[in-house]
């Protein structure tokens, strides 16, 4: 799961990996820019010193409530402040949050509960409490703040989180049958969003705009809240991703970037022509999570008037920005290139010679080498010098950016949400008139790609409407439930007889 120590030792020695912690790392920010703004929502503004004592009383009262460092701890968590609060008072206690999205319901939470015998559950509401039975739970606005003690012992001592501890579990999108756990250490995470915002040109005086979910990895790290707070920068916390929402808080809060999946980022251009509000603070607009078209790229700069800046990344490490000062050309046609000189990119053909386009393999300080508790899927996942086997299929240019061509895992990308086939076939297999069934991804003008399930019956088949209603009883997140149904007598066939995937797609 960690990285030989031979490369850490160069990753050291570089300055990439700085020996600190997350804990340590705000008590620096908050010394540094106490009184300045660091979270920002519609109802409330943290400065870094408030989010410093906050996570300490916080800590005091998780760690009471008998939360200790390695403990795993299930976090689902609206766009707040408390979210960030939440997250830094569990790196100082050492123990490791596991980061659920909003969208995930009791099939994905009673998961991550009992596959990380997780000691609590962080949810907004009562309702949630279901989700985890058996897990006991914090609700958002009764999270238990006391004063700390004496000699916290989070702070020194034998108990203290190490640099190259892991710090927290993301959750990878998936292509097999259950979402993996991507284990991220303090000092390799650190590394990450420090140099992106530094990619990013942030400063104390910049603002950045969090609209996607604040657990996803790309508004977290990339450069995201936490490379705005390493800045010194504020962040502006949006319930939601709206231009009715965020219009607003760009004007009042002087947003200087912000970061969307595609289909949001069409929106906002569409919303942009007529809208009364002054947009003028934004300097950076990024799109990442799935590919981002050269046309409506093209439309940036023209109608928000600022750069566009590609983002394609991934929560197991590889980031590739497209760099502030690239020509535009470069800007709107690729998805940029990799953040660290030691990111290693290997591209390789279907008979895995060395290429110009094909696989993406990838390996660096700041990517995973296998994700947790996963022992035979990193078997296939990994090389065994310890590359990632992305699944994206992608080409390099002379430049060494990098052009997202396709994918080759079992994945759709549902405009940046994404689903495994794999899983939501399981779900499927479970309705007892399915005899077999094949999740795909078809193009959508909108979304980029949507799901589509082709399903074989075991006699009369079941209504779209029944199979979405009864996945919806399974308690799944509700962007995994497929768009289209189609029912067939025989799923088309590769030359060794599984399943063509492929073929399916395009049947459409
Ligand atoms: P995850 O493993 O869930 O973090 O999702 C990462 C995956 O999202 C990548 O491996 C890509 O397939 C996809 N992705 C992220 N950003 C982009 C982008 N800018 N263009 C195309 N695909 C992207
Ligand atoms: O899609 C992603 O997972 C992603 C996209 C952009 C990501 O993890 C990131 C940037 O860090």
């Amino acid at each position: 799961m960690h990285w030989p120590e031979e490369e850490a030792a160069r990753y050291r020695a570089a300055g990439y990996w700085r020996g600190e912690t997350f804990g340590g790392l705000l008590r620096d920010l908050a010394a540094a820019y106490g009184p300045r703004p660091a979270l920002i929502s519609p109802t409330a503004r943290w400065t870094f010193r408030d989010l410093d004592e906050r996570a300490d009383r916080l800590a005091a009262g998780l760690r009471a409530s008998g939360i200790r460092r390695g403990d795993r701890v299930v976090v689902q968590l609206p766009n707040v402040p408390e979210f960030h609060q939440v997250c830094f008072a569990l790196f100082r206690i050492g123990a490791w949050p596991v980061f659920a999205l909003p969208g995930h319901r009791s099939a994905e939470i009673s998961y991550f509960c009992s596959f990380t015998e997780a000691a609590a559950y962080i949810c907004p509401d009562d309702e949630h409490r279901a989700y985890a039975p058996g897990t006991p739970a914090h609700v958002l606005g009764e999270l238990p703040e006391t004063d700390p003690d004496e000699g916290d012992p989070s702070e020194s001592g034998p108990h203290r989180p190490a640099p190259g501890d892991v710090a927290f579990l993301q959750l990878s999108g998936g292509s097999t049958g259950l979402p993996k756990l991507i284990p991220r250490t303090h000092d390799d995470y650190i590394y990450s969003f420090r140099a992106s915002a530094e990619i990013c040109a942030l400063r104390p005086d910049s603002v950045y705009l969090c609209a996607l979910p604040a657990a996803h990895n790309f508004p977290m790290s990339s450069p995201g809240v936490f490379g705005a707070l390493s800045a010194g920068a504020a962040s502006v916390l949006a319930p939601d991703p709206s231009p009715g929402t965020c219009f607003p808080l760009v004007e009042r809060e002087r947003v200087t970037i912000a970061a969307l999946v595609p289909p949001l980022a069409l929106v906002w251009l569409d919303a942009a022509a007529t809208t009364g509000h002054d947009l003028s603070s934004l300097e950076v607009l990024q799109v990442g999570g799935a590919k981002f078209g050269r046309e409506a790229a093209k439309r940036v700069r023209p109608e928000l008037g600022c750069t566009l800046q590609q983002v394609f990344g991934m929560a197991e490490g590889l980031v590739n920005y497209t760099r502030l000062d690239d020509d535009e050309e470069t800007i709107v046609a690729t998805q940029g290139r990799p953040i660290s000189p030691d990111d290693e990119i290997r591209v390789l053909d279907d008979d895995g010679r060395d290429s110009d386009q094909g696989h993406l393999l990838t390996r660096g300080p700041y990517t995973i080498r296998g994700y947790w508790r996963a022992e035979e899927h990193n078997r296939t996942a990994f090389t065994d010098d310890g590359f990632y086997r992305t699944g994206d299929i992608v080409r390099r240019t002379p430049t060494g950016h990098l052009v997202v061509e396709g994918r080759a895992k079992d994945q759709i990308n549902r405009g940046g949400e994404k689903i495994s086939g794999e899983e939501v076939e399981n779900h499927l297999l479970a309705h007892p008139a399915v005899h077999d069934a094949s999740v795909v991804a078809v193009p959508d003008p909108y979304l980029g790609e949507r799901a589509c399930a082709y399903v074989i019956c075991r006699g009369d088949p079941p209504s779209g409407a029944e199979l979405r209603a009864f996945l919806r009883g399974r308690g799944i997140a509700v962007f995994k439930i497929p768009d289209r149904f189609e029912f067939v007598d025989a799923f088309p066939q590769t030359a060794v007889g599984k399943v063509s995937k492929r073929h399916l797609r395009e049947r459409t």
